[in-house]
C-alpha cells in the first residue's frame, strides 16, 4: 500500500449543476452527508489546510461540488450538505439532481466517505443518500464528526446507536473531530487503502 500522506493539495474546480464535467480524470472519493455535519472542516483537516474547503456559518450555502486534488492523483469531492430544514424545495431538488448525476454513471467514483453528525445520529434525510450507495453498490466508509461534542457516555451511545442503524462492524465507524483531530489519521488511513484498493483492481 502505498503511504497514507498528503503531500501535495490544490482546489482543482467545481460543478454547479448536473451534466457538468469533472475537472480531469482520476478516482474520486466524495464526503456526503447533511447540511452542517461538518463535510468542509473534516475535508481540511485530513488535507491538512486549515481554510481550503470553505467552512459554513450558515448551514446549507454550499451548493457546488468542489473538487480537491490530492498528490496529484486522486480527487477528495466535498458534496453540497442536504436535508436543511429551512431549505425551499427547490433547493432539495437542485441537490437531488447534482447528487444523482454525480453518483451515477461515474466510473470515477472510487467511494464515498459519509458523515453523521455524533450529536443527531442517522437522520431520515440520510436515507435517500444510502439507499442510492447500496443501490450503486458504491463502496461507503462511514464516521462520526464533532466526537469531541460528546462525553464518554454520550459518545458511546452514539458509536452503538449508528452500527445498529446500519448494521455494520465495530471497525468500519470512526469516530472523529476536525476540532480535536481525534480519528483523522485512521480516516485519512482508511481513505488511501480505498484509493489503493482502486488501482490495484485496475491492472
Ligand atoms: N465542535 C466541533 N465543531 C465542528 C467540528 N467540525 C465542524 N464543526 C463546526 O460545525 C459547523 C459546520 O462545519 P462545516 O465544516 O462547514 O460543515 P459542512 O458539513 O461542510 O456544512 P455545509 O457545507 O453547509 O453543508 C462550523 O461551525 C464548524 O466550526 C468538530 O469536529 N467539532
Ligand atoms: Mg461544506
Amino acid at each position: 500500500m502505498g503511504e497514507a500522506r498528503v503531500r501535495q493539495v490544490e482546489f482543482a474546480g467545481a460543478i454547479g449543476a448536473s451534466g457538468q464535467e469533472p475537472p480531469g480524470r482520476h478516482p474520486q472519493v466524495a464526503v456526503a452527508g447533511r447540511s452542517n455535519c461538518g463535510k468542509s472542516s473534516l475535508i481540511n483537516a485530513l488535507i491538512g489546510r486549515k481554510k481550503l474547503a470553505r467552512v459554513s456559518q450558515v448551514p446549507g450555502k454550499t451548493r457546488e461540488i468542489n473538487f480537491y486534488l490530492i498528490n496529484g492523483e486522486f480527487f477528495l469531492t466535498d458534496l453540497p450538505g442536504y436535508g436543511f430544514a429551512r431549505a425551499p424545495e427547490e433547493a432539495r431538488d437542485h441537490w437531488r439532481r447534482l447528487i444523482e448525476a454525480f453518483l451515477t454513471d461515474n466510473d470515477e467514483l472510487t467511494g464515498i466517505i459519509v458523515l453523521i453528525d455524533a450529536r443527531r445520529g442517522l437522520q431520515p434525510q440520510d436515507e435517500q443518500l444510502l439507499a442510492w450507495l447500496a443501490e450503486l453498490e458504491i463502496p461507503a466508509l462511514f464516521a462520526l464528526t464533532k466526537i469531541d461534542k460528546l462525553n464518554r457516555s454520550g459518545r458511546k451511545r452514539a458509536e452503538d446507536k449508528l452500527r445498529a442503524d446500519l448494521d455494520l462492524p465495530p471497525d468500519q465507524i470512526i469516530a472523529t473531530s476536525a476540532h480535536s483531530g481525534e480519528g483523522v489519521d485512521m480516516l485519512r488511513d482508511s481513505l488511501f487503502a480505498l484509493v489503493d484498493s482502486r488501482s490495484t483492481e485496475a491492472v
